[in-house]
């Protein structure tokens, strides 16, 4: 049986009608609300901090051309050998088993790619982790199962908390399902805030997708990176390092607000956890 054009018509319409539909879909992922997560959202959330905004532009504007490219040429590559060498077209094989030429080609082209990859790949990696000048230093450490915020005291800070899952009954309207917590941490927009993160316990991970910034929180380390709020509003994380049986109850809320507001919060923060070190509140509690 001879393939004709009418069989490779029908299979290119399946393609396109596969990948139009996909291309439009991944379009609304530009859609998104930002800092929280979009039903349906496709690709990054909007970012907010520069690191993520890179991290946002290498993605789209690199890694996904690559890996569409190099999907639709295998692809096409299959449904070609597929079609052409078939037993009723081509009965006879070739015994041809090698091809210096092709095989010098086809280890070439992917080392220049991942060598093209990597010079932006670097950079932004560089990005995310050396940390600027920063105006604000946020520790945060990792606890099964929630996290724990210190603010410095030459900071105006000297106070910690914990920020603990709201139990779906609490739940206000508008509100959102495992991701709400009990206390926000706060910090000021258009400011660098450096993080400092280590864990209590077992190896959590402490990650916010719309700044781009994820890091391992691991015992007896302290970790850093940091992050740019270049618009206020709410924004939400999670652990992403499974910790354990409530590793899913774990979210993360920074609040970025102007410098005013946060003056005012560091200050009425300080009256609320007054004297209460989150580890020696947690014993207390447990008592
Ligand atoms: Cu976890």
């Amino acid at each position: 049986m001879v393939i004709g054009k009418r069989q490779m018509r029908a299979c290119g319409v399946r393609v396109a009608a596969v990948a139009i539909p996909a291309i439009l879909w991944a379009g609304f992922a530009f859609a998104q609300e930002i800092g929280r997560p979009t039903p349906g959202g496709l690709g990054l959330p909007n970012m907010a901090t520069p690191v993520g905004d890179e991290t946002q532009q290498f993605y789209n504007l690199i890694l996904m051309p690559v890996i569409s490219f190099i999907a639709l040429f295998v692809l096409g590559l299959l449904v070609y050998v597929c079609y052409r060498f078939n037993e009723q077209v081509n009965p006879i094989p070739s015994k041809l088993t090698h091809n210096t030429p092709l095989e010098i080609i086809w280890t070439l082209i992917p080392v220049l790619i991942l060598l093209f990859i990597s010079v932006p790949s670097l950079r932004l990696l560089s990005n995310q982790v050396v940390v600027p000048e920063a105006s604000v230093t946020l520790k945060v450490t990792g606890n099964q199962w929630y996290w724990s915020y210190a603010y410095p005291q030459d900071q105006g800070g000297g106070f910690s908390f914990d920020q603990m899952l709201k139990p779906e009954s609490d739940l206000a309207p508008g509100e959102l399902r495992l991701l709400t917590v009990d206390n926000e941490a706060v910090v000021p927009v258009n400011e660098v805030v450096a993080v400092h993160i280590t864990s209590n316990d077992v190896i959590h991970a402490f990650g916010i997708p719309s700044f781009g910034v994820r890091m391992d929180a691991i015992p007896g380390r302290l970790n850093q990176t940091w992050f740019k709020v270049e618009k206020e509003g709410v924004y939400y994380g999670q652990c992403y390092f499974i910790c354990g049986k409530d590793h899913a109850y774990m979210p993360i809320v920074i609040r970025a607000v102007s410098r005013e507001k946060y003056d005012a919060w560091l200050a009425e923060a300080k009256q609320k956890f007054a004297g209460a070190d989150s580890r020696m509140r947690v014993a207390a509690e447990s008592r």
